[in-house]
């Protein structure tokens, strides 16, 4: 029999569940598969991972889903011949802030589940409440006006909780749950997240919420990540009574239970190590392991997200501080309108990505100090929920070149003006997502931030994330210590040969048009205040 030394990572994400599977000896990732919830368990309907509801803001899927999932995906790995049987230690990725809600049958039905049938039928019966509300919902403004209110307000909160109460955090979650299904809330005897919920079916046992995962809740103390006594009660009287334990990320949950092993060749000494968050994960898997590494993706949505050693929380209650998988804290902030507003300003003047890259090259840094608020649609950061753009220092909409580089340097700098809170300026960004592939958007980046950006391409960061974490947790478990640094080496590397340096020259330009960006910014807030 081979030493079991390799390690695997699973993300729930909501529209699959995937699996990555690493060789820490040839530092590879040697496996990875997925298996889609639309398309592989049809009988569930949903779309896009999510049940069809008449009310746009309530967005549930089915705990059961996931379930029967895990059974699926690991008879694919076992179909595969993936080498299970030399796993050490397994973690996970889920979706952040999605809440499970369980009733008094679930523990003995974890302990005692069988390899002869399949899971979904021997979990059917633990569910106090048959949906999990995920963090797309946006159904809970008047629980979380509830919330602040009782912990004294937006910054309060966030700087208890490490963010201001948001629709899609759990506390604002369950508290509607409690209000309007009072007595499937009383059956309710633990809830869950969704990473702690998965940990649970593969270890046989109430898992802990890793500190990580439990930021995304309005529910934790960010600093002494316990549980905040009231922020509780803000919620529920004696909510306590129904939460796991809240635990370090490298805890280990116990061992993976045998049945795996019977039915798809698990190693019988596997570990299971309590889940986390994707976007704590993703911390880990794109080797953001050291205060003050950034990534930035650029999705259709941008993130700005990144390690910091102390905590500091934003008195604008915008961002959020969640805890990352070396025991520091990360930051992420969320900004609406990326690559879709580079896209809108793209088809507006017909220009197709090259052209789009040529008119960032014929402008200068600094557009002669004209400027774009490019809130195409609401924005998230700063909170705009009526959508226009504006154009400001002579900057006509007929032209095109400075239009392109408007709406890049607004992202930018508003980026760098809207992460002022954290207090530690990026030493060195990794730009993730689709438009990183562009060196002219990123040369913006670094002469905004003024720091050293790379591009980073890999895909499956939370998934990586989470083996990194395995085996980081089953080295601590026996007894030896592995520095995050060499943990990640190899696994998260940026491409070295797409560093892009910053123009020494660019400082004084964005720091006063910074400075205009915000006024600008200030000025659209009164404007639509007084309007
Ligand atoms: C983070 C958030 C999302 C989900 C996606 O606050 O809501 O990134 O974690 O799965």
């Amino acid at each position: 029999m081979p030493v079991p030394n390799l390690f695997l990572g699973l993300d729930s994400s909501t529209q699959s569940l995937s699996a990555v599977m690493i060789d820490p000896v040839k530092r590879q990732i040697i496996y990875e598969a997925a298996v889609n919830f639309d398309d592989v368990l049809p009988h569930y309907g949903t779309r896009n991972g999510t049940l069809p509801l008449d009310d746009p803001q309530v967005v549930h899927s089915p705990p059961l889903m996931w379930v029967e999932a895990l059974d699926l995906l690991l008879q694919k790995m076992a179909d595969d011949g993936a080498p299970l049987g030399e796993v050490a230690a397994i973690s996970g990725s889920g979706q952040q802030h999605g809440s499970v809600y369980l009733n008094a049958a679930a523990p003995e039905a974890l302990a005692g589940l069988s390899p002869e049938r399949p899971l979904a039928d021997q979990l059917r019966g633990i569910f106090s409440r048959p949906t999990s509300p995920i963090w797309m919902d946006s159904s809970t403004s008047v629980e979380c006006e509830e919330i602040e209110a009782a912990l004294g307000g937006k910054a309060a909160t966030a700087e208890a909780t490490g963010s201001a109460a948001f629709e899609r955090f759990t506390g604002p979650q369950i508290r509607k749950f409690a209000k309007a299904e009072p007595g499937a809330f009383a059956q309710t005897e633990h809830i869950a997240l969704v990473s702690s919920f998965m940990a649970s079916v593969l270890a046989g046992r109430i898992a802990p919420i890793d500190s990580g995962d439990g930021a995304g809740m309005n529910l934790m103390d960010i600093r002494t990540r316990m549980w905040h006594s009231a922020a509780l009660d803000a919620v529920f009287p004696n909510l306590g009574k129904k939460l796991p334990e809240l635990s370090n990320p490298w805890k280990v949950v116990g061992p993976v239970l045998p049945m795996f092993g019977k039915k798809y060749g698990i190693c019988e000494d596997a570990l299971c190590v309590v889940w986390s968050g994707d976007n704590p994960n993703s911390v880990a898997g794109l080797g953001l392991v050291n205060p003050g590494m950034t990534a930035i993706s650029l999705g259709t949505s941008d993130t700005f997200f990144g390690t910091m050693r102390d905590c500091h929380t934003d008195p604008n209650g915008e961002g959020h501080v969640f805890g990352s998988p070396t025991g520091d804290y990360m930051t992420l902030l969320c900004f609406k309108n990326g690559s879709l507003a580079r896209e809108r300003v793209k088809d507006r003047y017909a220009l197709d990505w090259n052209g789009f890259s040529a008119a960032l090259r014929r402008t200068p840094p600094g557009n002669g100090g004209k400027l774009m608020l490019p809130y195409f649609e609401p924005e998230i950061v700063p909170k705009v929920l009526t959508p226009g753009v504006r154009r400001f220092g002579g900057l006509d909409e007929p032209d095109a070149s400075a239009n392109c580089r408007a709406v890049v340097e607004a992202q930018m700098m508003s980026m760098r003006i809207h992460s002022r809170w954290m207090g530690e300026p990026p030493s060195e960004i990794y730009a993730t997502g689709g438009a990183s592939a562009n060196p002219q958007i990123l040369q913006i980046m670094a002469d905004v931030f003024q720091c050293p950006v790379y591009r980073q391409e890999s895909t499956n960061s939370a998934a990586l994330g989470a083996a990194l974490r395995a085996m980081h947790a089953w080295h601590r478990h026996t007894g030896e210590e592995l520095l995050w640094d060499d943990a990640v080496c190899g696994f998260s590397d940026p491409l070295k040969e797409s560093r892009i340096d910053p123009d020494s020259a660019a400082v004084p330009v964005y720091d006063e048009l910074c400075a205009a960006y915000q006024s600008a910014e200030a000025e659209h807030k009164t404007g639509l205040k007084n309007g």
